[in-house]
């Protein structure tokens, strides 16, 4: 990923500036620290806390991943937490219309609000990182901002934004498209998950109204700034040696999925010149994705498939495979996907295949604005003196929806080995804090002016 814009500063690296908190002993129930520059990890007692008391939510005894599905129970569980972190802290606390929660200091009415936060759900087996670190570091930055004493001049709020990774209805960030009316109403409705429940069910079933769905502009009108702090999923941090990043880009990226449908027969008695066999042509095609990517310097993946009947001794009747690609602009984009989509009707046709492509989630290119994120990087200059790298990435964010309608940034914490949607995802303690104190420091100078 080429850096977009050079003209965002990077400053003298130094020491992480302490927050002033009393050094804190890593918890045992914490990843253990890498121990960088020996900084102490020095930050309120609440960021550990906080994530003592989450972790082990819907985290599987087996793959020691997350299933953290939205409108499940254990969706129900991080929705909980959320609720009780505003409340023990007196925050003003809402569910939006869309399932979305939110926590307030200050009246959001007032309006040019400063908003953080990220998401709760999970990837099948995700990380413990990936979304959770950003809402728990926004609550420890609002913490370490009451302990500073600082004076709030603008509405703050932390929010929680449901169902970003798609994981159980197949459409990235649904709580944030449908805020920002990138996601119909009708279009909601007819998500199905793998059982044929839909998301209006799901809500319901969850004790939320399916009826209330839909775009809320007003909501959005009183935002002023969305800041998201996330773990880096990848090692530009690492390779740089830095503890935190500014985002300035997310590729355009998107999720297709193709139906191979051929003919169910007996897989010991079919002779081989008489089959039509779907799995070949889905075969024929993965292997196509991986040769249009490294063409195009892109990213493709069949990540999800599902055989009906799905039987050893059966030949299949119909094959579905996603396909995940992302590219750094538009146009390697649409040559890496039609690649594909034409090397896949080649092999359908060439064994008697019907195929179907569809397309199911799409996020066109992101540029975080350029003004926030200077803005920013003056910030975090001026007090931690640190030096912070601004860079792109593949991966979508609720940040990267939003920006098409409010002012976002995103902040990346150093993720060691850039491991992310796997329960080996990891941020070491100290680089934890370094997150938490520059997001305090970016609240404040936006928030506190
Ligand atoms: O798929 C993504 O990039 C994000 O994790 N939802
Ligand atoms: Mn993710
Ligand atoms: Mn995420």
């Amino acid at each position: 990923m080429t850096q977009k814009d050079s003209a965002v500063p990077t400053l003298p690296h130094s020491q992480l500036r302490s927050s002033g908190g009393t050094p804190i002993a890593p918890r045992s129930d914490f990843p253990q620290p890498v121990r960088g520059d020996g900084a102490q990890p020095v930050v309120g007692d609440s960021f550990h806390e906080m994530w003592r008391e989450l972790l082990p939510i819907g985290r599987h005894p087996d793959s020691r991943g997350y299933r953290r599905f939205a409108w499940t129970g254990v969706d129900l569980e991080c929705r909980a937490w959320f609720k009780q972190q505003a409340e023990a802290r007196g925050l003003g606390y809402e569910v939006d219309r869309n399932g979305n929660q939110w926590a307030w200091l200050g009246d959001p009415a007032a309006g040019d609000a400063v908003v953080t936060g990220s998401h709760l759900d999970s990837v099948p087996d995700g990380g413990a990182f990936d979304g959770p670190l950003g809402v728990v570091s926004s609550f420890a930055a609002l913490d370490e901002l009451l302990g500073r004493g600082v004076h709030f001049t603008k509405p703050l709020a932390v929010v929680n934004f449901g169902d970003e990774e798609g994981a159980r209805f197949g459409l990235a960030c649904v709580g944030s498209r449908l805020t920002a009316g990138q996601l119909t109403v009708e279009g909601a409705q007819k998500l199905t998950d793998g059982d044929g429940v839909s998301l209006p069910r799901a809500m319901e079933a969850a004790g939320y109204d399916p009826e209330a769905i839909g775009a809320d502009p007003e909501r959005l009108g009183r935002i002023g700034a969305f800041v998201e702090l996330h773990v880096e999923q990848g090692r530009a941090l690492d390779l740089s040696g830095d503890r935190v990043g500014i985002a300035s880009a997310i590729w355009p990226h998107g999720r297709w999925r193709f139906d191979f449908r051929g003919e169910a027969n007996h897989a010991g008695t079919t002779r081989l010149v008489d089959r039509r066999d779907p799995m070949l042509s889905y075969a024929e095609t993965v292997l196509a994705a991986r040769h249009e990517a490294e063409l195009a310097g892109a990213v493709a993946t069949f990540g999800k498939i599902s055989v009906e009947p799905n039987g050893v001794n059966a030949i299949p009747s119909l094959v579905r495979g996603w396909l995940d690609s992302r590219a750094e602009d538009q146009a390697s984009l649409d040559r890496v996907v039609g690649g594909i989509e034409q090397a896949a009707r080649d092999y359908a046709a060439a064994h008697g295949i019907d195929l179907d492509v569809v397309r199911e989630s799409f996020t066109p290119v992101v540029e975080f604005d350029h003004a926030l994120r200077d803005e920013l990087a003056r910030i975090l200059g001026k007090h931690t003196d640190i030096t912070v790298p601004v860079l792109g990435t593949g991966a979508g964010h609720d940040a990267g929806i939003l920006s098409g309608t409010i002012p976002t940034a995103m902040l990346f914490v150093r993720n060691p080995t850039g491991v992310s949607h796997s329960p080996a995802e990891f941020a070491a303690e100290d680089d934890c804090v370094a997150g938490v104190t520059a997001l305090a420091d970016v609240l404040e100078g936006l928030a506190c002016t």
